[in-house]
Formats: C-alpha cells, structure tokens, sequence
C-alpha cells in the first residue's frame, strides 16, 4: 500500500514514540539519607553512590538526617520532587515502621543500609530490604586481633583488662562488641576483666566520657585491649587512655569501618590506635545505589539481605589496602 504523507506519518509515529519512551522510562532519581554526614565513612557511601549515579544515569540527591522529624520531612520532600526510591541508614532504627509506611504511601522503593530497622515488636524487620555488615562476625575478628597483640606483647591478664566502649541500643553495634567480647573470652581471656564502658552517644566525645568513667573506676590496670562499635568509638577510648599516660606501648585498639581512622594511622608516632577493620563503602554506597536503580528501572528486586566483611588494617598495611579498595587515590 502506498502510503500518503509518508514523511509525516512517520514524524508522527517519531514524536508519538519519544512521548512513550517518556511515558515510560522518566528519569530516574534516588535519595541516600545518612545518619551523620559528618563522618568520613558516611562521605564515602555518598562518593561511591555518586559514582554509581553518573555511571548509569539517574540523579542521586544526599540527605544528612540527624533526627527522625527531618528523616520524614526528607521523604515528603523527595516524593513531591518525583524520587522512585529511598536508600537510608536512619538515625533511630526504631522509626523502622513510620519509614516503611511513609515510603509506601510516597511509593518509594526502599534499602535500609548499614542500620537495619527494628519494629514494633522490637525485632529486625527482616521484610524490609537490607545491605549492611557481618556484624558479628567482624567485631570477632576484632577480639581475636587484640587477644593475638597481646600475647605478641607478652602481657599476663593479670594486668591486662578490656575496655568495651558500647553503644547496644543499635543493634548492629551491639553485636559487633558482643562478637568482639566472645572472641577473647574464646581466646582465654577472663571475664572479669572484662569492662563495658556504655556510650551516652555513638561518637567521639560519647565514647571518650564513657572510658573515663572506667578508667577512674579501675586505676590498676597496667595495659588496655580495647574496642567499640566502630573507629570513633576506639578513637574516643584512645584519647581517654592517652588522657592516662597510656601509649602503644601500653594500650591496643581495634576500630571497625577503616575509614574514620585514616589520620590517626597516618599520625608519625603510632598512638594506641593500632588498626581497623575496613569495610567496604564501595558495596555500602556504590552497590545499594545500582540496586536500587534496577529495582526501578528493570523491576529487578536486590536480595532482601546482604551482609558484606571487614579487612584488618594497621599502620603496615592501611596505604596499600585503601588504594585497592579506591578510598585513596
Ligand atoms: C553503623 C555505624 C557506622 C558504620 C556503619 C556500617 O551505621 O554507625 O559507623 O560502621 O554501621
């Protein structure tokens, strides 16, 4: 058949395909709240996800929330600004359920990262999507660190104690210092010398008030073994020991993130501070980003648990391992 107006016949069927493709594929936009956008480790999930974003296209818009009225303002916000979906790692995991049914009701797609939710009957909701560490697992791996430097050192637990700095209303951090205690007490180490130093808050000045309050509480102790939820924790203790005229060559500590602890591994004279176990910001920002990307664009659902692992870093090794794993150039 000979098709009159063929040249606007098909400028039609061109305008009327781009008006489909519009229709459905809009653009694709994904928030990423964070807890504490100050700390380093939080920067780094963002820089990865914003790697993510311009490698395959769609916007990412970084929200810092530091209380659960600016987390749920932040959903409004994203909604009314056209967003798909919701990566967060919220700063009170109990706000689990009012996020669940805000997202919905803004149809956002969401990924719990780092900290997972907690519901009203106080257990994990393990129905919301979630990518977050071996918590467990790598907090034992901080135990076994510190029991394995203090033989190396050849200190008795006689005059050797452990400071726990503790943050247990997170669950995440509970179970990395819970993990860290069972690997020395596995290791031999007595338990009652074993100290929890309870951190009012999950930060530096938290955790260096808590470990003061121990350290005037057990003034004998000759060496420390110490550790925390994560860097800032240790780093906190740190300071408090040093505070005490403890050195590295009378104190040890394990952080967990490997990113917060950079300058003090870098400082020239080693402080306490002896390593770290390094997560993987690159899965934590630049994987739960494309997750998320293909859940909304390919309708393409990430697994509804991931659990990533920690490498020991020290003073020998931080360089080289922060360059493989692209945290430094
Ligand atoms: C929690 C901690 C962070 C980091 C993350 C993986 O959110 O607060 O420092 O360790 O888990």
């Amino acid at each position: 058949m000979k098709l009159p107006f063929a040249p606007l016949a098909r400028l039609t069927s061109a305008l009327l395909f781009t008006a489909v493709t519009a229709l459905a594929a809009p653009a694709i936009k994904i928030g990423f709240l964070v807890k504490a956008p100050e700390e380093p480790w939080f920067q780094l999930e963002w820089k990865f996800a914003d790697q993510a974003a311009k490698e395959l296209g769609f916007t990412l818009v970084k929200i810092g929330a530091t209380d659960g009225e600016k987390v749920l303002s932040a959903i409004d916000n994203l909604a009314a600004g056209g967003a798909q979906g919701l990566i967060i790692c919220t700063p009170d995991t109990t706000l689990g359920p009012g996020i669940v049914a805000k997202a919905r009701s803004a149809g956002l797609k969401l990924l719990a990262v780092d900290d997972q939710f907690i519901g009203a009957n106080k257990q994990p909701m393990t129905k919301v999507h979630y990518l977050g560490i071996s918590a467990g697992k790598i907090g034992e791996d901080v135990g076994k660190t510190l029991a394995a430097e203090m033989k190396k050192r050849g200190w008795t637990p006689a005059d050797t104690a452990v400071c726990a700095a503790t943050f247990d209303e997170l669950a995440t951090a509970k179970a990395r210092t819970d993990g860290a205690i069972a690997a020395l007490k596995a290791a031999g180490f007595p338990e009652n010398r074993i100290f929890k130093a309870p951190q009012r808050t999950a930060d530096i000045p938290g955790s260096f008030d808590a470990t003061n309050v121990l350290l005037t509480q057990q003034p004998n102790v000759k060496h420390w073994l110490v550790c925390a939820n994560n860097d800032n924790g240790v780093l906190g203790a740190v300071r408090a020991l040093e505070g005490r005229g403890f050195t590295a060559a009378t104190a040890v500590g394990v952080g967990i993130n490997g990113t917060d602890c950079i300058t003090e591994l870098e400082k020239a004279k080693p402080t306490p501070f002896f390593g770290s176990m390094l997560l993987s910001a690159k899965s934590h920002g630049y994987e739960t980003a494309k997750m998320m990307f293909h859940w909304i664009k390919d309708g393409k659902e990430p697994a509804l648990d991931t659990r990533t692992v920690g490498v020991l870093i020290t003073r020998e090794n931080f360089r080289q391992v922060l360059k493989e794993q692209g945290v430094r150039d």
